[in-house]
């Protein structure tokens, strides 16, 4: 393993600009997309993602997190234009009315015309790599920035599966990454990791990974999690069975996940059902709270 350490492990869960709970927090996701694997066409208008928006507001969600373009496997990138188009509206109409929202791109103008529009944090699913303008406009914009492991655009993604300790290396991108960022002026005290569950990763890989949160964490980053209805938990709920439950039929067991993700210390999950989400991280600090007591 190189030499990844940038902070002391644990040391930080909380982020400037975004809430403060005092226990894991919880993305909603909204996807205004045509494609996305599970959500895709459902909120593909303005109106209705802002709608869309509000409710996962209302029903916990400390985050929404705002996409206009699909990273499932196999997707073909959007011009910018219409990702912008589908975005930023929805970035401004829900930031006005007071909810924290991230904005979910690989594009630095994406990113910056979004937190003009009031997002507080960029979650890009490549870390920095799809753009190299990335790193210089969150480092100006002064938002928190979730920097996932990612090794491929989504239609290659599934080529670059090979691991030879899928920790070590997942670690070893990230801390790379994270040295990287820094020296593009990125504030490492904003960074937030992702071990990118479901990206360049078969099942294997994401339950390693999920099952080794712990050691992620040694990286000093806040760590978030996005397992939500993703393949390997169609597979395992289908173990023994034919193919995949699908993407709908998912929902508690990524309730589970997030539960285990939170105890292992995440600082977030990232959710489509976030009344489930939210039940399971508060499960979580109930328990967690409990860890270090004698009976
Ligand atoms: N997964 C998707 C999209 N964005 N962002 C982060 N930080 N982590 C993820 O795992 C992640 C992400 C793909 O899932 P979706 O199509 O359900 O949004």
């Amino acid at each position: 393993m190189q030499d990844v350490p940038v902070r002391r492990p644990g040391t930080r869960t909380e982020l400037e600009g975004l809430p403060r709970p005092g226990r894991c927090l919880v993305m909603g996701i909204l996807n205004v997309t045509p494609d996305s694997f599970s959500d895709g066409g459902l909120y593909a208008d303005t109106g209705r993602a802002v709608d869309r928006g509000l409710a996962l507001a209302a029903q916990g969600a400390d985050i929404v997190d705002v996409g206009g373009e699909s990273t499932r496997p196999g997707a073909y990138p959007v011009g910018l234009e219409e990702e912008l188009a589908r975005t930023v509206p929805v970035v401004r109409a829900l930031a006005r009315a007071g909810v924290c929202t991230s904005v979910d791109t690989m594009h630095a103008p994406v990113a910056r015309a979004a937190v003009e529009a009031g997002a507080r944090l960029v979650n890009d699913v490549s870390g920095g790599l799809a753009d190299p303008a990335m790193a210089s406009t969150v480092a100006a914009a002064g938002v928190p920035y979730v920097a996932m492991h990612w090794r491929a655009p989504s239609r290659e993604m599934d080529r670059h599966a090979e691991y030879g300790d899928v920790v070590d290396d997942v670690i070893a991108e990230l801390g790379l990454r994270v040295r990287q960022l820094a020296d593009a002026g990125v504030d490492p005290a904003r960074v937030v990791l992702d071990p990118g569950i479901g990206f360049a990763k078969r099942p294997e890989h994401d339950w390693t990974l999920l099952a080794h949160l712990g050691s992620l964490r040694r990286l000093g980053c806040p760590l978030l999690v996005g397992a939500s209805r993703k393949r390997f938990i169609g597979a395992a709920l289908a173990a023994g069975g034919a193919g995949e439950v699908p993407p709908a039929g998912r929902d508690v067991a990524s309730a589970a996940v997030s539960a285990l993700a939170a105890v292992a210390g995440a600082y977030c999950v990232r959710v489509h059902d976030v009344r489930a989400g939210l039940d399971a991280v508060r499960m979580a600090a109930a328990y967690r709270a409990h860890l270090d007591r004698t009976p």
